[in-house]
């Protein structure tokens, strides 16, 4: 009978084990994030880390809401499988984490005051900040912050935990942990550090004060294309190690790592897995964010207009390929000129990562949440080149299958998976076959698009020619026609 994955011994020689003693080594993260991400990603850098550079580095690994993963996660004693599909597939086991809890706002929040935490690193998701990104504050509707400022005590989102456990450890003179974003936000340092700012505000002005002075919020540009997990991922890496993992996950080879090099606190030896270093993220997060996500997005549409279920599938099309290829060009001519980078190898290696036949990438999953994604992905770039009096054609073509793709969830009677996917199902329903009422009336929602992207009439005009062509004559036989 095969057992669960509980301990390193008795795995066959060919699986990469943690290159360290984990019982020597404490806690000194806590990881807000349980997801596949985090366990394929940070985690991984972790492991590097302390194998190469050792101390107390071990992640506290925690979900604010569910607790399923971290329960998986303490039934193998923290340890899980990372298959790294490339040409072949290589598993190891990270070790990185000491202890998992989820579900528990209230230990969640203790541990954040434990002294030797000194980093707390977040992957939440865009949508689980609660952030006006314009105004730089909280957002008072969202859910979980409009019930934490009625209850500071005892938190149960990110803003609401992190000042609570600031404001603890400066009432007993801890040392204040460094706040790490690790989700695919613009400036998600500085984001993070408005939000919480904004919040401690709220509760007590000098906090606030003490915050702004003493903790660091180093902007992070996190990437590793990392499909959630499926029945293959559980049943290949039993195949590989012998062992059943709940918490297994899959991941492609590349991964990168930038960072802000502000840990007051110190941190570990990421540079050993892989991380860089540096003064501003900047110029790398642009590039990532608009090329990768934003290309990512726009495949993730197209293939649900047209029933594909992979990534792969998509750019293996070569008409969609082009497209693709079009949107990279133009995010690229978006990004700072002088920033030492190079966008036109970065799309190369975009195109083959995308192709990679190990990875199944769902276009279902980076179709979620488009309204939290889609502002930096593509109407803050667009606005940009608009500004600017550059052709920002491709991207009205983008935003013209997001909403045909909303379109046709709609006849479906179906809501996207957004946080605004009531609002945006009546708001499309509303506007039915009229193009341009859908396309203003979805563009004008709140903190979506910049008012000089919806008060120019020519792109709104470009951005409704490309929707009724679409919804019309349906996208195959759009495909030439896009192009030109
Ligand atoms: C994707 C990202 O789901 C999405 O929206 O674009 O998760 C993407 O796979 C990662 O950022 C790659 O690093």
């Amino acid at each position: 009978m095969t057992s669960r994955l509980t301990n390193l011994s008795g795995l066959p020689p060919n699986i990469r084990l943690p290159g360290y003693d984990r019982a020597a080594h404490g806690v000194g993260i806590l990881h807000l994030g349980l997801g596949a991400f985090h366990r394929a990603h940070q985690a991984v850098a972790t492991d590097d880390a302390l194998a190469a550079g050792g101390g107390d580095w071990r992640i506290l690994g925690a979900n604010l809401r569910s607790r399923d993963m971290a329960e998986a996660m303490t039934a193998q004693n923290g340890l899980y499988t990372v298959l790294i599909r490339d040409k072949q597939v290589e598993a190891r086991i990270i070790g990185a984490h000491a202890t998992t809890m989820g579900g528990d706002p209230a230990a969640i929040l203790k541990a954040a005051c434990d002294p030797r935490i000194r980093i707390l690193s977040l992957t939440v998701s865009e949508k689980a900040y609660g952030i006006d990104r314009d105004a730089m504050d909280i957002d008072e509707m969202h859910p979980a912050v409009a019930a934490d400022l009625l209850w500071p005590q005892a938190p149960s989102g990110v803003l609401g935990l992190i000042t609570a456990a600031l404001a603890a450890r400066r009432a007993a003179g801890i040392a204040p942990f460094t706040v790490l974003s690790c989700d695919n936000l613009p400036d998600n340092g500085a984001l993070l550090r408005a939000g919480v700012l904004g919040f401690a505000a709220r509760i007590r002005p000098s906090l606030a004060n003490w915050i702004e002075e003493n903790v660091a919020f180093p902007s992070t540009v996190v990437d590793r294309i990392t499909p959630a997990s499926t029945e293959r991922t559980y049943s290949d890496a039993l195949e590989l190690t012998g062992h059943h993992d709940a918490a297994a996950v899959e991941t492609e080879a590349f991964s990168q790592w930038v960072i802000e090099d502000h840990f007051p606190q110190g941190r570990p030896l990421w540079e050993a897995g892989g991380a860089t270093f540096v003064r501003d993220v900047g110029p790398h997060e642009a590039m990532k964010l608009r090329m990768l996500n934003g290309s990512h997005s726009l495949i993730a549409y197209m293939g649900q207009l047209v029933g594909m279920r992979y990534v792969r599938d998509v750019v293996a099309q070569p008409a969609l390929a082009a497209l693709v290829r079009r949107h990279m060009k133009a995010a690229a001519a978006t990004l700072p000129p002088s920033s030492g980078l190079d966008p036109d190898s970065y799309a190369d290696t975009l195109m083959q990562r995308f192709a990679n036949p190990a990875i199944a990438h769902r276009t279902s999953q980076i179709a979620i949440d488009g309204t939290e994604k889609l502002p930096q992905r593509w109407l803050v770039p667009a606005a940009e080149m608009l500004a600017a009096g550059q052709d920002a054609r491709p991207f009205a073509f983008a935003i013209a299958v997001w909403l045909a793709w909303l379109s046709d969830l709609s006849k479906r009677g179906e809501a996207p998976d957004d946080p605004r996917g009531d609002r945006l199902r009546d708001t499309v329903n509303r506007a039915g076959d009229d193009d341009m009422r859908l396309v203003e009336a979805v563009l004008s929602l709140p903190g979506l698009a910049p008012a000089c992207l919806t008060g120019n009439n020519a792109f709104m005009q470009i951005i409704r020619q490309s929707l009724s062509r679409i919804r019309h004559c349906g996208f195959r036989m759009n495909f030439p026609e896009a192009l030109s």
